[in-house]
This record gives C-alpha cells, sequence and structure tokens, in this order.
C-alpha cells in the first residue's frame, strides 16, 4: 500500500499563476454547479458562492428548485435551468451534487455530467445516486474526461458497501479501494482528508479543526475545487489545494476567535478567499 504525502503550502504556492494585468473573466474559466433540491437550495448556492469567491470567470447554478431565480447573497451567479449548467465550453468544470436530491431528474442529470467531456467533481447526492445504481458506475468508469469523488466517511460506506466506522478503520484502504472501484480520482473527507488517484500518489491533509464539522462545509469545498480547476489546475492538484486551503481558511478563522464553535461554511469560503490572495 502507498504511503500518504502530507500535503504543505510550499508545494501548493506556485500552482496558481499571478493574474496579467490585461485578465479578463474568460481566462478563469466556468463552473457548473447542479443541485439544490427543494429544501437544500443552500447546498448548491454555498457551493456557487465558494466558486465566486476563489475566483471562477463565471458561475452557473442548475437549481433543481425552479422556484428560486436569483441568490441575494451572490447576485454574480448565474441561475439557470440545470441542463445549461451542464452544458458549459471549456475550460470549465462541474460540480454535481450539493442538495441534488434523489428524484428521477437528479438522476438524469448526474448521467447528463457523466456524458460531458469537462471535468466532473461528483458530491453528496451525486454519490449517493452513484452507489446504488451499477449503470451510472458503468458511466463513470468510461468517461474519458477527469472526474473526482468526494464522499464523507457516511458516502464513502454507501459508495464501498461499508458502514462509516468500516471507512474510519481503513481510511487508506478505503480511498484505495474508492479510486479503484470507480476508476477515478477520490477525496476521503474527514480528519487528515485523503486524496487518491490512477497517478499513484497518495495525499494527506494536514489542516482544519472541529469547527469544520458543520452544514455546508462539504458543498464549499466542493465549489472551490471546481474554481480551481475552471483556472487551469487539473482535477487532482485542484482537490490537493483546496483541500489544505479550506482546513487553513478554519485554522486561521479560529485562531482570530472565530469558531470552532459556531463557525460557518460562508465563514470559511470567504477566509479562503483571502489567505489564497495572501499566499
Ligand atoms: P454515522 O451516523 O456516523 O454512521 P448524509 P448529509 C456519516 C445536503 N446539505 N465521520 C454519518 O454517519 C448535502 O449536500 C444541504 C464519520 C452521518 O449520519 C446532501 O445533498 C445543506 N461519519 C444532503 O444534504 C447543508 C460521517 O454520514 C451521515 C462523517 C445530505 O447530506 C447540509 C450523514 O450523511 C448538507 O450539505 C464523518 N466526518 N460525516 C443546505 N444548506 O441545503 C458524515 N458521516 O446522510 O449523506 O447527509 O451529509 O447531511
Ligand atoms: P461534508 O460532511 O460534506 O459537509 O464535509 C465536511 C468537510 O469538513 C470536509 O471537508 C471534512 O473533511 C471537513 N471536516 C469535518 N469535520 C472535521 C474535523 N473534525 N476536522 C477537520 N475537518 C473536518
Ligand atoms: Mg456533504
Amino acid at each position: 500500500m502507498n504511503q500518504a504525502i502530507d500535503i504543505h503550502p510550499e508545494t501548493l504556492r506556485h500552482w496558481l499563476k499571478p493574474r496579467a494585468a490585461d485578465s479578463h473573466k474568460g481566462d478563469f474559466g466556468s463552473v457548473g454547479v447542479v443541485g439544490g433540491a427543494p429544501g437544500m437550495a443552500g447546498a448548491a448556492l454555498l457551493a456557487a458562492r465558494a466558486a465566486l469567491w476563489l475566483g471562477a470567470g463565471r458561475v452557473y447554478v442548475g437549481l433543481l428548485d425552479n422556484r428560486i431565480a436569483l441568490d441575494p447573497g451572490a447576485a454574480e451567479a448565474m441561475l439557470v435551468p440545470p441542463e445549461r449548467a451542464l452544458q458549459l465550453e471549456a475550460p470549465a468544470c462541474l460540480v454535481l451534487g450539493p442538495g441534488l436530491g434523489h428524484s428521477g431528474t437528479a438522476r438524469q442529470c448526474l448521467q447528463e455530467a457523466l456524458a460531458s467531456p469537462l471535468p466532473l467533481l461528483i458530491d453528496a447526492d451525486g454519490l449517493n445516486l452513484l452507489a446504488r445504481d451499477t449503470e451510472l458506475q458503468a458511466l463513470l468508469r468510461q468517461r474519458q474526461a477527469p472526474s473526482l469523488l468526494t464522499p464523507h466517511p457516511g458516502e464513502a460506506g454507501r459508495l464501498l458497501g461499508l458502514d462509516s466506522s468500516a471507512v474510519q478503520a481503513d481510511r487508506l484502504g478505503a480511498v484505495q479501494r474508492l479510486t479503484e472501484t470507480y476508476g477515478c480520482l477520490a477525496l476521503l473527507k474527514g480528519v487528515g482528508s485523503l486524496i487518491a488517484g490512477p497517478s499513484g500518489v497518495l495525499w494527506r491533509n494536514t489542516t482544519g479543526n472541529p469547527g469544520l464539522a458543520s452544514p455546508g462545509m462539504g458543498d464549499v469545498l466542493a465549489g472551490m475545487i471546481g474554481a480551481l480547476t475552471a483556472q487551469g489546475l487539473d482535477l487532482e492538484k485542484a482537490a490537493v489545494y483546496a483541500v489544505h486551503l479550506h482546513g487553513a481558511a478554519a485554522d486561521k478563522l479560529v485562531s482570530d476567535g472565530t469558531g470552532p464553535v459556531g463557525l460557518t461554511a460562508s465563514e470559511v469560503a470567504r477566509a479562503a478567499r483571502d489567505l489564497l490572495n495572501a499566499w
């Protein structure tokens, strides 16, 4: 079994190039977030806001809750039908799953995302749908474009047919089984998040604290990874960078006196923006 490499900020620092003086938003790619069924629109909006705050050139949100036409907290995001958010032009990254639910429409969105030539991150209910559908699993294995699964231990257990305590008892084994079984990159969340993929390198995160054990933190992480991918990092590097930055932002907030109790995902997303600009 491979040894995990701890992620250090020095490794990441040069992965993102400084912005050229004459750059424009088209240089920074698009993120398409698909999710947000009734009752869980917030999950998709959190991912979209995080993508904006981490510098994506354009952010499209395909909400399954079609009663919502604008995010008052981020008017910069374009709220569009899910099928529009799935048909972006490269450079772009798709983030599918936050608050997606388990409806027939949700499954249809996942099927269309799997057919897309764009890099694809599958999170939350996207993972839950995948776990119980062998047809979708086959489509994932056939994809030519990069794909990343971002389960927490409960979701990883569903993907592997285990309970979350078995995942936690052998996290290295679980992330490697995820990448082998599904033929793509995998990020196993939780303390010491692990990232594995076809390159064979296994990364372990060293940042973060229990303030992150609160709603929407995973949704924010998904949007952050999407934004870095849209800006040109490959999906593996984007995951490594974002997971470290996400934890470091939470650590900075706590050391500055915000949390850990009551730390919110929105605060982490904004702190990640500030830290990225300071790195
Ligand atoms: P247990 O009990 O330990 O066996 P679910 P969800 C486990 C949306 N959201 N370590 C744990 O299992 C999401 O995007 C919407 C160990 C727990 O009971 C999804 O679409 C929000 N175990 C949807 O809700 C904000 C861990 O998993 C179970 C673990 C459901 O997602 C919130 C819970 O997982 C949310 O993001 C860990 N670190 N973490 C919104 N504002 O709209 C989790 N588990 O059943 O997949 O539920 O993660 O809340
Ligand atoms: P989710 O469960 O999808 O909302 O994702 C939660 C996010 O917060 C993941 O990135 C986890 O790795 C992170 N997280 C949750 N609890 C902790 C903790 N106690 N220490 C470090 N990171 C955590
Ligand atoms: Mg989640």
